[in-house]
């Protein structure tokens, strides 16, 4: 892919529906070579400045006036534009993730999905009416919270793009997106699409550059009034306090440690694709990766032994050549997972895929692993290895099941596995989770359901109905009318 050929500069920043250079630039890297492609704009705390006051404007102009009808239709009209654009946004995802097409195809699906979705339910977020004292008619309101702060990883971009610009829009917030250094190209087509879809000046603005500089100014920045933030512990961190000293809300999206219940009962057929798929999509650089089988002891040694036949047969090259994964994003990331990979202790590596041998040289491929024999309290089995490695552990019992789930830090999703309809219903109320799957895990990557942590996976609300609540502000209006 050439990217002085594309339909957009993606050296550029969008700010107030202009394109401009910013001062700076910084090297974009196709993490299937090691080679660098191109560049992209560095901004800084100018251009942030220059964003949130052109949010602002367009808060106070054509934007701020559209009805929730209106905004919808251009929502809609952009998730028709990313469909138009499909492989090319499949092809810019690919090269600049390092996914396999036919993931990065499945991420512009989504796109498309989350701004049909959002586009539909912007005019359909009402309040309600209150009955109280006698005189008076009260009644809520759902009103925007102004200008929003997204703050977007490199590993789902386009994905998080739409959930969390999506339904800020759609309550007509307006967005300056700080997309991640390692990857903003679909962030930039996206612009360039919601400008042709006729987004108004200003609503959205983009602005790449390092997480230190434009990240941490834009988190600073008092003209902001909600931050969405997804990526590491420590950044969410640090976005929370500086969102306390401007006291304004944060949605936190951290990652997690989830875990798939394997219970004796299991249908294993149908178990075993979510088992190996859940943690090796997307290279295991995935939020919501299980990267923890817990399997009741009777039929340890069976899911073992079925999922290790899989991973076997894994291959991973070049994200062009859509095997079953591709590079971690860069050479940082690989080799934090390659430091866990060589943890030691008790752990057997019960089996690893390949990588394919004219996979490039300077690529950041990495084999996926399957351990087992893994305390659950090891290193291993605790942290966020971010990177195509999943452990397996067995249990006794429900009790000790439930146990080993909800010890970790994290608490993102998990899914139970079971043919027992009562074992199901228990277990979706006392595993600690902001996601729950029976008899599936992820549940086809649906837009309508609501979506975040608890514990350091984060607080807040994003896809479905819900994120529309949490990106606007409730107003109680009390009319005294005798
Ligand atoms: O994340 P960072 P990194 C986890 C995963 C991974 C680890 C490190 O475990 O191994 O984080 O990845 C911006 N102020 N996840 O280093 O640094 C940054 O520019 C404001 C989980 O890539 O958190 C990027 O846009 N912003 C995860 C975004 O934060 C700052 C997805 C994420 O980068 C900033 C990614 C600052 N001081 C990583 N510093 C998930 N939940 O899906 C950085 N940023």
């Amino acid at each position: 892919m050439k990217l002085n050929e594309l339909w957009f500069d993606p050296s550029q920043l969008y700010i107030g529906g202009q394109w401009r250079a910013a001062g700076d630039r910084l090297p974009l890297e196709d993490p299937s070579t090691g080679a660098q492609i191109g560049e992209i704009a560095r901004g800084q705390t100018g251009e942030i400045d220059a964003a949130v006051q052109a949010a602002e404007e367009s808060r106070a102009g054509d934007w701020g006036r559209m009805t929730a009808a209106e905004r919808g239709r251009i929502l809609s009209r952009i998730g028709q534009l990313v469909l138009g654009r499909a492989e090319e946004l499949a092809a810019l995802e690919a090269t600049d993730v390092g996914k396999p097409l036919k993931q990065a195809r499945a991420d512009v699906v989504a796109l498309a999905r989350y701004m049909e979705f959002y586009g539909g339910a912007a005019d359909k977020v009402m309040g309600e009416t209150i009955p109280y004292l006698d005189g008076y008619t009260v009644y809520t309101l759902r009103e925007p919270h102004g200008v929003t702060g997204h703050i977007v990883p490199w590993n789902y971009p386009m994905q998080i793009i739409g959930r969390s610009v999506g339904a800020a829009l759609a309550m007509g917030n307006a967005a300056v997106l700080k997309p991640a250094e390692e990857a903003c190209l679909t962030a930039l087509a996206f612009a360039r699409l919601a400008e042709e879809a006729g987004l108004p000046a200003g609503a959205l603005n983009v602005v790449p550059g390092l997480g230190e500089e434009a990240g941490a100014a834009l988190t600073a920045h008092a003209g902001v009034n909600h931050i969405s933030f997804t990526g590491s512990v420590g950044v969410g961190q640090l976005v929370q306090a500086a969102a306390a000293r401007n006291v304004v809300p944060v949605t936190l999206e951290l990652g997690g440690k989830s875990p798939q219940l394997v219970f004796a009962d299991a249908d294993l057929d149908k178990a075993l694709p979510f088992l190996v798929n859940a943690g090796i999509q997307n290279a295991g650089q995935t939020c919501s990766a299980s990267s923890r089988i817990l399997v009741e002891r009777s039929r340890y040694d069976e899911v073992v032994e079925r999922m290790a036949e899989r991973y076997a047969a894994l291959r991973v090259g070049p994200a062009r050549a859509d095997l079953d994964l591709g590079p971690l994003i860069s050479a940082r990331q690989k080799q934090i997972v390659e430091g866990f990979l060589a943890l030691s202790g008790e752990v057997t590596v019960a089996a690893r895929g390949r990588i394919v041998s004219d996979a490039p040289q300077g690529g950041h491929y990495v084999a996926p692993t399957l351990l087992a024999g893994v305390a659950p309290d090891h290193r291993l089995a605790q942290d966020e290895i971010f990177g195509p490695a999943q452990v397996v552990i067995p249990f006794d019992d429900e009790e000790q099941a439930v146990a080993i789930a909800n010890g970790t830090d994290y608490g993102l999703v998990a899914a139970v596995w079971s043919e027992n309809g009562g074992r199901q219903m228990r277990l979706a109320r006392r595993l600690r989770a902001g996601q729950v799957f029976v008899n599936n895990y992820g549940a086809g990557g649906g837009v309508e359901l609501p979506f975040g942590g608890t514990g350091k996976s984060g607080h807040g609300r994003e896809k479905g109905f819900e994120a529309l609540y949490g990106f606007s502000v409730l107003k109680t209006v009390a009319a005294h009318h005798g």
